[in-house]
C-alpha cells in the first residue's frame, strides 16, 4: 500500500495529505527485525506523537483547572469526542459480545466469503479446534458446522485431526480468531457493493446494544428525535491492522450521528477534511472512549492508521484486571493485541 520514501517526486500513496498521515502514524518495525536470522518479537519504530489530540489529558485538565489547555481549537462541526463514555464493565461486556455473539450467524464476517457462515468460531478457538474442509479428514464432525459454496467446513478436536493424519486443508479456530476483521450486525452491509443489502437474512440489532446507541447518540441527534439503530459494523484490528482513510455516505440521512465505540487497544484517529487533501487532525482513541460522527462531520475523511498493542502504551490494565478469571484467558490474549471498534447506524 505505501510506496518507497527515498524518490524525489512524491508516488501515489504520498500524493495526499491524509495519505501522508496515515503513512506516519503507520506501524513500521524496526529493520533489525528483518535481517536477523533469529525469530525475535518485532520491535515497533518510534513514531512522534506529539501532534495527536489527547482528550482524555485535556478533560483532566479542564477537571482541574476549568479552563481548556492553550491551542485547542473546534475540531469539526459534527463531530463528539465522549472520553471514557463506557464504564470498564461496559467494555468487557462488549468485548465478550463482539468475539462470542456479534459474528454469529446470519450475522456475517469476512470469513464467510471462504469458509461460509461459521458458528461458536470464539469457543472453538478456547477449546483449540481445527476448521478442516469435507473430503479432507475422513473422521466424524465433533461440532459447530460451517457450509462454503466450494467446501463444507467443519471443526475438529485438534487431537482428531493429528491423529487422522489430515492432508487436506485445515486452519486452526485460534489463525481465523486473529484474521477476524469485520462482522456486520442488523442490516447486512455488503463490502462489494458498499451497500446495505436488505435482502439478506438478519437479527435485529440486540436490544441491549439498540438502548445503549440511543443514550450515546442524544448529544448529536436533531431535537426531539430518536436514534433507530438499524445496521453496526464491528471492526477487529491486530498488530499493524489499519483501516484507510474512507467517508461513511451509504446511509440515507447524515442528521443522524453514526456512535463509534472503542474496545481494546488505544488507537490513533484521523479527522479529515471534505477532501483527501485537507490535513487530518490525528487524535487518541482509547478503550471505552465515544465518537459521534453527524451532519458536517459525516462529510468528512476519517480512518485508524494504527493500534498500540502490549508494551506500547495501549492502556488496558484495567481490562486486563477484569479479565483475570481462568475463564477469560481467551479475551485476555485476544483483547492484548487488538482493538474492536462498534459502530452503529440509522441506515434510513
Ligand atoms: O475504528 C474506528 O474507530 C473507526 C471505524 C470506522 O471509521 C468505520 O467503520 O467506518
Amino acid at each position: 500500500m505505501y510506496g518507497s520514501e527515498s524518490g524525489t517526486v512524491p508516488d501515489d500513496s504520498e500524493r495526499t495529505a491524509f495519505r501522508r498521515a496515515e503513512k506516519k502514524y503507520k506501524l513500521y518495525y524496526e529493520d533489525t527485525y528483518k535481517s536477523s536470522k533469529k525469530k525475535r518479537k518485532p520491535k515497533p519504530k518510534p513514531v512522534d506523537l506529539s501532534q495527536v489530540l489527547d482528550f482524555k489529558s485535556i478533560l483532566e485538565s479542564y477537571n482541574q483547572k476549568a479552563v481548556l489547555p492553550p491551542g485547542i481549537v473546534p475540531v469539526q462541526c459534527g463531530f463528539y469526542f465522549v472520553p471514557g463514555a463506557l464504564s470498564v464493565e461496559e467494555q468487557c461486556q462488549w468485548i465478550r459480545e463482539s468475539l462470542t455473539i456479534f459474528p454469529q450467524p446470519p450475522n456475517r464476517t469476512n470469513h464467510n466469503a471462504f469458509y461460509g457462515p461459521i458458528s461458536d468460531l470464539f469457543s472453538a478457538a478456547k477449546e483449540r479446534k481445527v476448521l478442516v474442509a469435507e473430503g479432507s479428514s475422513n473422521s466424524e464432525c465433533s461440532s459447530a458446522v460451517s457450509n462454503g459454496d466450494a467446501d463444507r467446513w467443519k471443526f475438529f478436536e485438534e487431537h482428531e485431526v493429528s491423529s487422522k493424519g489430515n492432508s487436506g486443508k485445515s486452519v486452526s479456530a485460534s489463525v481465523l480468531l486473529r484474521k477476524l476483521r469485520w462482522s456486520t450486525l442488523g442490516l447486512q452491509f455488503e463490502w462489494s457493493k458498499r451497500n446495505y443489502d436488505v435482502s439478506l437474512p438478519h437479527n435485529k440489532i440486540p436490544d441491549t446494544l439498540c438502548q445503549l446507541a440511543k443514550r450515546l447518540a442524544k448529544p448529536a441527534m436533531p431535537p426531539g428525535e430518536e436514534f433507530q439503530p438499524e445496521g453496526a459494523i464491528v471492526n477487529y484490528f491486530g498488530p499493524g491492522d489499519m483501516l484507510g482513510g474512507h467517508l461513511d455516505d451509504m446511509e440515507a440521512d447524515w442528521s443522524k450521528p453514526i456512535v463509534s465505540m472503542s474496545l481494546g487497544c488505544k488507537a490513533i484517529f484521523l479527522l479529515g477534511g471534505k477532501l483527501r487533501e485537507d490535513p487530518p487532525i490525528a487524535m487518541f482513541l482509547r478503550s471505552g472512549d465515544v465518537v459521534l460522527m453527524a451532519g458536517e462531520a459525516r462529510e468528512c475523511f476519517h480512518g485508524v492508521p494504527r493500534i498500540f498493542t502490549e508494551g506500547e502504551n495501549a492502556e488496558i490494565v484495567p481490562l486486563e484486571k477484569q479479565f483475570s478469571d481462568e475463564e477469560d484467558v481467551c479475551a485476555l490474549e485476544y483483547i492484548q493485541t487488538s482493538r474492536i471498534n462498534v459502530n452503529i447506524r440509522q441506515v434510513f
